[in-house]
């Protein structure tokens, strides 16, 4: 079955590397956000996309979800000798693909050139595909004013109340050709647990990007980041509360209404499947949290499942 997954970072990862090892090779092509990209000491870094690239191609930090494994950081070190606050760390290993992006980007390859050549490079036989080429940068509303992503996600830690979230350069953005065919080749439309306002929410900001998923005929399921009110992983909870929406599975379908048929979530919350299924999604409560690899697969393989049933409604 052919498959395009929609995905941001950690979250989304894992899910595409357990549809990576329940589907054939070649079978998956996965849409990562890139509004969390910038420009760091001249290098171009793209933190959804290298965290997305780097777990299927079994090489991430699995501590950390993000980063390479077996990595050192004597570059950061030097780079902090130096004076500069390295309060964004990027290991020896990872600077050498920002290293050879930036090099590739600056040559006139575009986003989606460089993320094929690169990840077919660490030996990934499915298709990693950048939302658009052009730069996007998610720039967010808070009580201390406006904050660049990253500035907001690591070098203050998520700690203010997210209040507003601007897209800088998204009307600029085009749907890339290689991701309208990932979609329309697609025999399945799988949103990942990911943050649902700065993961996916820049995904379906491209222009036409939206129009593109939801006139497409498969079944296209979302799978809830949220458990139990809260996020698996970083802020996405407390996004959703300051920004007024409801902080619950309930709350992410919502969402998702009219974009998705099927939605999966925790046991957990399997009191708020009345509520999901009035929103016309058929829902499957199940054990969401992946710890494991097999964990991931398993959720794989329910996922497609409830796929291959709307596809017979
Ligand atoms: N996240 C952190 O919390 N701290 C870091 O120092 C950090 C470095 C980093 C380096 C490369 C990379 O690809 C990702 C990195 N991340 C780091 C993760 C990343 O910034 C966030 O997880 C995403 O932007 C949110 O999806």
């Amino acid at each position: 079955m052919r498959v395009c997954a929609i995905a941001g970072g950690v979250g989304g990862a894992k899910l595409a590397a357990g549809l990576q090892a329940v589907l054939p090779p070649g079978d998956l092509s996965v849409i990562v956000n890139t509004a969390d990209d910038f420009d760091l000491w001249g290098l171009r870094i793209c933190p959804d996309l290298d965290t997305v690239m780097y777990t299927l191609a079994g090489l991430a930090n699995r501590e950390t979800g993000w980063g390479v494994t077996d990595e050192s950081f004597n570059t950061l070190a030097m780079i902090s000798d130096y004076g500069e606050d390295a309060w964004f760390k990027l290991g020896d290993r990872d600077l050498a693909t920002h290293i050879l992006r930036t090099q590739r980007l600056r040559a006139g390859m575009s986003l989606t050139q460089v993320t094929a050549d690169l990840s077919a490079a660490l030996g990934i036989r499915n298709r990693l595909l950048p939302m658009c080429d052009e730069p996007v940068s998610t720039v967010l509303e808070t009580p201390e004013g406006l904050l660049e992503f990253q500035e907001y996600f690591v070098r203050r830690r998520q700690r203010d109340d997210v209040l507003g979230v601007e897209l800088r350069g998204i009307e600029k953005a085009r749907v890339p050709v290689e991701v309208a065919s990932a979609v329309s080749e697609a025999e399945a439309i799988i949103f990942c647990p990911s943050n649902p306002v700065v993961s996916i929410g820049p995904i379906l900001a491209v222009p036409e990007m939206r129009e593109l998923l939801s006139n497409c005929p498969v079944p296209r399921v979302a799978v809830s980041p949220i458990i139990g009110g809260k996020a698996l992983k970083g802020p996405a909870d407390e996004m959703l509360r300051s920004l007024g929406h409801e902080v619950s599975a309930a709350g992410v379908a919502r969402m998702y209404e009219g974009l998705v048929d099927g939605f999966v979530m925790d046991r957990a919350d399997e009191n708020e499947e009345a509520s999901i299924s009035a929103l016309g999604m058929r829902v499957l409560s199940t054990e969401a949290v992946m710890r494991d690899e097999p964990d991931r697969g398993r959720l794989a393989r329910e996922v497609l499942n409830l796929c291959s049933k709307l596809d017979t409604v």
